[in-house]
């Protein structure tokens, strides 16, 4: 019987990370990778604008051939396909989420991080929360492993604590990618903690702790399942007018998300 127990809230707070073992069913997660498979052949419709390829892919014959290979990210599944929706209602994710945020959830968004296999790279140290205008800066990441996430195929890694230093300024570029400066070439720190996975279970995460993956070195895909959620107190802090967020659990507030 699945529990996310007071230890674990303990740790997540402490930490700024915690695991989750068996949040899915082996069944649950070969449906979702079904699916998967299905919006990538284009058996299920799904907008092209919420896929995203490994951008020195995106011009490959192969990307006309074989999409499982070049794809590094589709956004927005939870809310826009009826498997994927599912999880927002799954009684494990409800009692994670709320036993983290408290009562009152909703969801800011989700993807699915996808690293190719032999060639998805890597994903630099960052914080979640400055890349989103919602405050406080207090949302919780759920990466849910829908393949083995291993040392060799890019699992997540953590500075333990390390959201207790705040939001950092995110002013250093790799690429597409943004980070705080300096932290390109971390040098070996006792607080970095590499957290393998298998599939079906998942890692809880504070949206300002410190987190990189590593490239993909083995000969299959690594997905992981990317879900955020934010107390349905917190505030829109954006110039344009806020989306609506779906509600995970409890009620909505007014002038709040
Ligand atoms: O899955 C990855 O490669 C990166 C994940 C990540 O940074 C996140 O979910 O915040």
């Amino acid at each position: 019987m699945f529990e996310f127990s007071a230890e674990q809230v303990s740790k997540f707070r402490e930490d700024g990370f915690v695991t989750v073992p068996n949040l899915l069913s082996s069944e649950e997660v070969a449906r979702l990778n079904e699916r998967t498979d299905a919006i990538l052949a284009g058996q299920v419709q799904f907008p092209k604008e919420f896929i995203h390829l490994e951008p020195e892919q995106a011009n490959s014959p192969v990307a006309l051939i074989d999409r499982p290979l070049v794809v590094r990210k589709i956004s927005n599944l939870a809310t826009r396909d009826s498997v994927f929706f599912g999880l927002l209602k799954h009684p494990n994710v409800i009692q994670t989420v709320t036993a983290v945020l408290g009562p009152d959830v909703k969801l800011l968004n989700d993807q699915m991080l996808c690293k190719p296999a032999r060639y998805g790279s890597a994903k630099p140290y960052h914080q979640d929360s400055p890349y989103w205008p919602i405050q406080p800066m207090e949302l919780m990441t759920m990466w849910i492993a829908l393949d083995d996430a291993t040392l060799e195929n890019g699992c997540l890694r953590y500075l333990r604590g390390s959201h207790k230093k705040g939001p950092l300024e995110h002013d250093e570029r790799l690429g597409h990618h943004r980070m705080p400066q300096g932290w390109r070439d971390l040098p070996d720190s006792p607080e970095e903690v590499a957290v393998p996975i298998p599939a079906g279970s998942a890692i809880c995460h504070h949206s300002l702790v410190l987190h990189e993956t590593k490239p993909n070195t083995t000969w299959n895909r690594r997905r992981g399942l990317s879900v955020v959620f934010m107390r349905a107190t917190s505030r829109w802090t954006a110039d344009s007018p806020a989306p609506k967020f779906y509600q995970v659990a409890g009620q909505s507030h007014p002038g709040c998300v």
